[in-house]
């Protein structure tokens, strides 16, 4: 049995957040994990028994510390709104540019094996063909896919210049019953289930046939992983999506069958700067990583009915 002292030792920066918090679920049991967040958006009452917490910013010097007494980091800590980034790009950048710069060189300056990079699908900007490949043009409309598009960059970079052993991934619409569905920026499932949980109707934006690539977060701890034991991934951004896509509308009915609720989605106009179509390739996933997405957007979404 492996004792803490020979275990891995991986930070997990965002670690109470969305895909840290699943990913120290994940790893907790593998691998001895330090939790550094500033808690500014968390559903997470407790973290497993044993795993280090630290409340701080990743733009603190403490960050730089934790870096180099860990062997893996996973960077998954960021500002994650788009319309929050469109507010105050300065904000944005502070966390998602200087924050990332700021591991990175500490990064640098360790002997780390591994920097995983969590970016986002919106370095795509509105895609010109579906499914977007990872070389599809990169031209984001929001100062949040610019940051994001930046910490890859630097991640690249430090892996070019430096040797760093960086890797990327874009997810596309992540899920999970730990998006707080009272958060004004949260993602389209979790405002559908809280609606149909209260009997209400969902809301729709627009006609309802725009479309999204959801994939579980249980699929991104997935590729997470795989990314963990790959060295042909360093110097690589993989798309995190499932290939297929569904329109809003579909899904919005999906929802209220699961939930037995019945009553009728309401329409409003559309958002503006919303993205019409978005799908995911993922044969570059599939063919370094062995990626497979496991969980079909029924079973996932179940998960919300389960865990409710
Ligand atoms: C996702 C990401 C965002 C960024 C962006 C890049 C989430 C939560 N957001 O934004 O961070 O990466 O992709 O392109 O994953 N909708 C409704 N009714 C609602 C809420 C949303 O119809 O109550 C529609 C919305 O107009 C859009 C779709 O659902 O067409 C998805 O919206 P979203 O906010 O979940 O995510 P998205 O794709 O705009």
């Amino acid at each position: 049995m492996s004792t803490e002292s020979n275990m891995q030792r991986i930070l997990i920066t965002g670690g109470l957040g969305q895909v840290g918090s699943y990913l120290v679920d994940a790893l907790h049991e593998k691998a001895s994990i330090t939790v550094l967040d500033n808690f500014s958006s968390t559903t997470r009452e407790a973290v497993p028994h044993g795993i280090h917490v630290i409340k701080a910013d990743i733009k603190d010097r403490i960050a730089a510390d934790l870096v180099k007494q860990n062997d893996v980091i996973i960077h998954t800590a960021a500002q994650i709104s788009v319309t929050a980034s469109m507010e105050d790009p300065l904000f944005d950048a502070q966390n998602n540019v200087f924050g990332t710069l700021n591991l990175l060189e500490a990064a640098r300056r360790s002997s780390i094996s591994k920097f995983i990079y969590i970016s986002s699908a919106a370095v795509y900007g509105n895609p010109l063909y579906t499914p977007v490949t990872e070389s599809h043009p990169q031209d984001p409309l929001s100062p949040y896919g610019v940051s994001k598009l930046s910490g890859e960059k630097y991640c690249m970079m430090y892996h070019k210049a430096f040797g760093l052993p960086s890797c990327c991934i874009r997810p596309f619409n992540i899920y999970s019953p730990r998006q707080d569905p009272g958060n004004p920026y949260s993602g389209v499932i979790s405002r559908f289930i809280d609606k149909a949980k209260a009997e209400q109707s969902p809301i729709i934006f627009g006609d309802g046939t725009q479309t999204r690539d959801f994939i579980s977060v249980h699929d991104i701890v997935d590729m997470i992983t795989l990314l963990l034991e790959n060295e042909d991934a360093n110097g690589q951004v993989f798309n995190a999506g499932t290939g297929n896509s569904t329109t809003v509308s579909e899904l919005a009915h999906m929802i209220l069958n699961i939930f037995d609720a019945d009553v009728p989605v309401q329409y409003m106009p559309e958002r503006p700067g919303d993205i019409k179509y978005s799908c995911s390739d993922i044969a570059k996933a599939r063919k370094i990583l062995g990626f497979e997405p496991k969980v079909p957007l029924r079973e996932g979404l179940m998960e919300f009915a389960e865990s409710k």
